[in-house]
């Protein structure tokens, strides 16, 4: 059975056995799963990149064997359990892309400490309401300066929080692997390792449409299952080489199949600061890069950089580019085999666990038109009307799904869970889909409040409610409107509180504030609040009122079609 854990919703028992007969869930922990890949891939390279180094700039290059890897594993488990931290333990991890992400987080599965995967993006604001929620022990971080001030807020919410800095030996807590010797396993105990793989590896983080973000419980045996299953429905093998580009820790990036993947298979992860185009284009020359991992917004930019448009194009390693996070329009998906010389496969995802994939050398209409279908016989796909009723193929409808690899609730949220998930287990994805009768899934819309900007996901009431602390701000509401590069960018649309001393009688229409003034003002005010910089809106406009709904709640699509730039009249 599962590892009891009270912060965990388990599958139901029958089910759980299901997935182990079928093999999914194998009871092996992420440890052993490395000490494995060692085993078998000892001397060839795991790792390429810029080592994180001092001020969380890019330090020397270096390549890691599989050996290292797991050596280095070792270490910094020694190295964490030095500092008192202890299996069970919730951890932030909050790395830019870097060879040492993956050494760190592997050794802080390997010690059985709980990862919370942010984003190097995320600042003060998402990380100590992650240190809240989940009472964490420790916070590791880079040494850059904004890394390191938020680390400070976070410690000063949260006192007892160990901050500790890799890269950088004249931190004031650097973390340095220990020898791996140092490290010992504790004893096993009979029937612990199958346990330990049923309980929780890590939290991935969700995408969110909520005030505070929620933490999604991965456990060892389910987010495993998905890493090998993804890893051989693409067909990596030792030669992949995978370029992480997009943030290393986000769930795409990491196991679809991403790094964990690639190193399932025996490849090499290279690390790239990010998807810019010119770096990866030298990085993709200099390692021979087979696969890259992209959202939208940096497709884009790629078909479009001198860099790939040389003629005729340089003959490139590169031979799959992966494209998920947020919608891809089919004519931009057509354009990837001839500018990019590789073949384009779609992959919708979501942190909390289904992954569909177009398969490899599907005909064209799946894979420019679809986003593929589920990895997994045993995920369980319902699409339904407004009152959970299922619709027919080619309709529209929510899409629910429950799954070997799927979670059954967020970590500690049970008023959440009730609305996020059907009683039956299904989780709500919030995505409105269509399934074409062979199972091919296309994304056709949202019922979330959320903001997809460019793969980054915006709950949009996390900024509203930030928002409502402005002093010249009454009532808020964040949209998105359609971006030709982003897909979406925020609009965050105020009321403005009555201006003080102003008396509404005698003047029933005091002036409205300057939105462009209020723009700079209440982005100043999000950044000094600790948000993630993504999340500040990109443009801000004025109402004297918000427009309700009959029941009261903001209209949100009566803003987006006053603020959406009218398409242009075609005859
Ligand atoms: C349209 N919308 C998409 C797609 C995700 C692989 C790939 C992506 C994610 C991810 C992931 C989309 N077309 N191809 O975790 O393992 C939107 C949907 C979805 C939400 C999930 C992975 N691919 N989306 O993006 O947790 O709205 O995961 O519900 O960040 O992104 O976001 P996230």
């Amino acid at each position: 059975a599962g590892a009891p854990d009270a912060d965990f919703t388990p599958w139901p028992p029958g089910l759980a056995r299901t997935y182990r007969a079928a093999g999914y869930w194998r009871g092996e922990p992420f440890s052993a799963w490395l000490r494995a890949l060692a085993g078998q891939f000892g001397p060839r390279a795991a790792l390429r990149g810029h080592a994180l180094g001092p001020g969380g700039q890019p330090g020397a290059w270096v390549t890691r064997t599989y050996a290292e890897l797991d050596a280095a594993a070792s270490g910094y488990a020694a190295a964490l359990a030095a500092r008192g931290l202890r299996a069970g333990d919730r951890v932030i991890l909050h790395l830019p892309n870097s060879p040492d992400v993956f050494e760190v987080l592997l050794g802080l599965l390997r010690l059985g400490a709980r990862p919370i995967l942010a984003l190097a993006a995320h600042r003060a604001a998402e990380l100590t309401a992650f240190a809240t929620q989940a009472q964490v022990r420790a916070l590791i971080t880079g040494g850059h300066p904004d890394a390191q001030r938020a680390a400070r807020a976070v410690q000063a919410a949260h006192p007892d929080t160990l901050v500790l800095t890799v890269g950088d030996p004249d931190a004031p807590l650097p973390l340095l692997a220990a020898d791996a010797a140092a490290w010992t396993e504790p004893p096993a105990q009979p029937g612990a390792a199958s346990q330990g793989a049923g309980g929780v590896a890590l939290y991935q983080l969700s995408g969110g449409s909520t005030g505070t973000p929620k933490l999604i419980p991965r456990t060892h045996d389910d987010y495993l299952y998905s890493v090998r299953a993804s890893a051989e429905l693409c067909g990596l093998t030792p030669d992949t080489v995978f370029l992480a580009a997009l943030p290393a820790t986000h769930n795409f990036t990491l196991t679809s199949p991403g790094a964990l993947g690639t190193l399932h298979a025996g490849g090499t992860v290279v690390t790239a600061p990010g998807p810019t185009p010119d770096v990866c284009a030298a990085l993709i020359e200099r390692c021979g890069v087979t696969h890259v991992a992209l959202v939208p917004s940096a497709l884009l930019l790629w078909l479009r950089a001198p860099q790939f448009m040389s003629v005729p194009r340089p003959a490139s390693t590169l031979r799959v580019v992966q494209v998920g996070g947020a919608p891809l329009a089919a004519d931009v998906a057509r354009q990837v085999p001839e500018r990019l010389g590789a073949a384009v496969q779609q992959v919708f995802g979501m942190a909390e666990g289904l992954v569909n994939y177009v398969r490899p050398g599907s005909a064209d209409d799946v894979t420019y038109g679809t986003q593929g279908r589920p990895i997994s016989p045993h995920d369980e796909i319902l699409i339904v009307d407004d009152e959970d009723r299922p619709v027919p193929d080619g309709t529209p409808g929510h899409l629910l799904t429950r799954g070997p690899y799927t979670i059954r609730g967020y970590f500690r949220a049970p008023e959440h869970n009730a609305r996020a998930f059907t009683p039956d287990g299904y989780y709500r994805t919030g995505d409105i889909v269509t399934r074409r009768p062979d199972g091919h899934l296309s994304v056709q819309g949202r019922h979330k409040d959320q903001i997809n900007r460019g793969g980054e996901k915006i709950a949009a009431e996390e900024i509203e409610h930030a928002l409502l602390g402005h002093p010249r701000v009454f009532q808020a509401a964040l949209i998105g409107l359609p971006d030709p590069w982003l897909g979406e960018r925020t609009c965050a649309v105020v009321q403005p509180r009555p201006i003080p001393g102003l008396n509404a009688e005698q003047t029933p229409d005091p002036p409205l504030p300057d939105a462009r003034a209020l723009t700079l003002d209440l982005r100043r005010f999000l950044l000094e609040q600790g948000f993630a910089p993504f999340k500040l809106p990109d443009r801000v406009e004025v109402l004297p009122t918000l427009p309700r709904t009959p029941f009261g709640k903001v209209d949100k699509p009566a803003l987006r079609a006053r603020y959406a730039p009218t398409p242009p009249v075609t005859t």
